[in-house]
């Protein structure tokens, strides 16, 4: 892959966050020390994850945790992003862990950014009820009075777009359900629980509190209108559903009518301001009208019904997992984003940018995230407020479907010894962290 690799990474403005992020169910493991997730559930069932592995174990984090401190400390980030199992905090002595790895972060001079739903909703609950965001924003309170005099930045929720599509309409995650567009209230429950979260944690003295959501430019397949639509329509779905109703107070487009309850007053509490929006970036998305050959999201094939279909994003280096290496995607992104939200547009963090790939020796790993960090840098150049970037991810782990077949981490994870050991790309990452200063 060509990179300006050489030149010197240029520098970001004094106080720029760089931080590394992980989930729970990916790296905790100790599945017989909390309550089920709906995740349990669904990796128990027959041929729903690829490898058919499930995260009981995964990198055995709840028990390591001091060893991938000392691995933050190394790597000299300022913040490190994790994730809170709710059916752990459920569960005695669960709260205990977090306040202990807390304070392990703090020790190493890192700040500690949780997030607090990464997908493990409890077994027992489910977002298709509307009780769920209610909840979750107890849950929030409890977990705020604990944590909250140690920890200086929150996320609410992890890509509600992925959950929703993903878990709901299409049945590729947890929960399994194939809704397709019957799934829609679960992006608004959880919407609606992000805007209670927030109040709840501006209740307990949290502040700089954010969302982390999934986006990406959407090209259309060709100029054809039929092609144009779909891609549009690809774009309201999974890039402004999400967005608007925290940026805006607004569904876009119409999709208000499609939401259950008392939109009108519920749009009121999701657009609960922030004080800061995160993206996760991977890659953008080649859309066109619904037909032709089998239509893939992230390695899954997309219902025919659907009324667009993936294409492929051609004459491009591709990750282990088949996604496209596009770094300028990143930058178009953000410019975007300013462009269409312009003054309304919180502060942005990158939660998440990262790609899959095999070996210790990780010079692809490297080459994708020099050039995404550069394409980071001409946003900032052309005035997007960018606050931070965060790398998925620290580590190895169970990467959801796939198993544990992709690696997406700065430390590469040995599953049967459980040995960590640091990539080409965690040395890097600290070089590059240190030439910032
Ligand atoms: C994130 O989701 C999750 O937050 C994290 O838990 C996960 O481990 C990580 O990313 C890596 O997967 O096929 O080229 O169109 C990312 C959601 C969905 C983003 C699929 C990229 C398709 C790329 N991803 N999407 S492509």
């Amino acid at each position: 892959m060509a990179t300006d690799a050489g030149d010197p990474i240029p520098r970001f403005p004094d106080g720029f966050l760089w931080g590394v992020s992980t989930s729970a169910h990916q790296i905790e493991g100790a599945a017989e020390e909390r309550e089920r997730s709906v995740w349990d559930v669904f990796t128990a069932e027959p041929g729903r994850v690829k490898d058919g592995s499930t995260a009981a174990v995964a990198c055995d984090h709840y028990h390591r945790y001091r060893e991938d401190v000392a691995l933050l400390a190394g790597l000299g980030v300022d913040a490190y992003r994790f994730s809170i199992s709710w059916p752990r905090v459920n569960s005695p002595g669960g709260l205990d862990f977090y306040d202990r790895l807390v304070d392990e972060v703090c020790a190493a001079g890192v700040r500690p950014v949780p997030t607090l739903f990464h997908w493990d909703l409890p077994a027992p609950l489910d977002w298709l009820r509307r009780d769920t965001a209610a909840r979750f924003a107890e849950y929030v309170s409890v977990v705020a009075e604990r944590l909250g005099d140690r920890v200086p930045k929150w996320i609410t929720l992890n890509e509600p777009a992925e959950h929703t599509l993903l878990g709901h309409a299409i049945g590729a995650h947890a929960p399994g359900r194939q809704l397709l567009f019957d799934a829609l209230p679960v992006a608004h429950h959880q919407l609606l629980a992000h805007g209670l979260a927030v109040q709840a944690l501006r209740a307990a003295g949290a502040s700089d509190i954010g969302i982390a959501n999934s986006h990406g430019p959407t090209w259309p397949a060709s100029a054809e209108p039929a092609d144009v639509a779909a891609a549009g329509f690809y774009d309201l779905l999974l890039n402004r559903l999400f967005a608007e109703p925290v940026i805006l107070g607004e569904y876009p487009d119409g999709t208000a009518e499609l939401m259950p309850g008392d939109v009108a007053a519920d749009l009121k509490v999701i657009a609960e301001p922030v004080d800061w929006y995160g993206v996760n970036y991977y890659a953008p998305t080649r859309v066109g009208a619904p037909g032709g050959a089998d239509s893939e999201y992230g390695g899954l094939t997309l219902p025919a019904e659907l009324p667009f279909s993936v294409r492929e994003i051609e004459g491009r280096p591709r990750t282990d997992f088949g996604w496209p290496v596009v770094p300028e995607g990143l930058t178009e992104l953000l410019t975007g984003f300013r462009d269409r939200y312009g003054d309304r547009l919180p502060p942005l963090v990158i939660t998440e940018n990262g790609c899959s790939y095999e070996g210790i020796d990780d010079q692809d790993r490297i080459a994708y995230l020099d050039a995404h960090v550069r394409a980071l840098h001409t946003a900032l150049e052309s005035g997007v407020d960018v606050r931070g970037y965060f790398v998925w991810s620290l580590l190895d782990n169970f990467e959801w479907a796939e198993g544990y077949a992709r690696r997406f981490g700065l430390v590469h994870v040995d599953y049967t010894t459980l040995e960590r050991t640091p990539k080409a790309s965690y040395h890097w990452f600290r070089d590059m962290l240190r030439a910032q200063g």
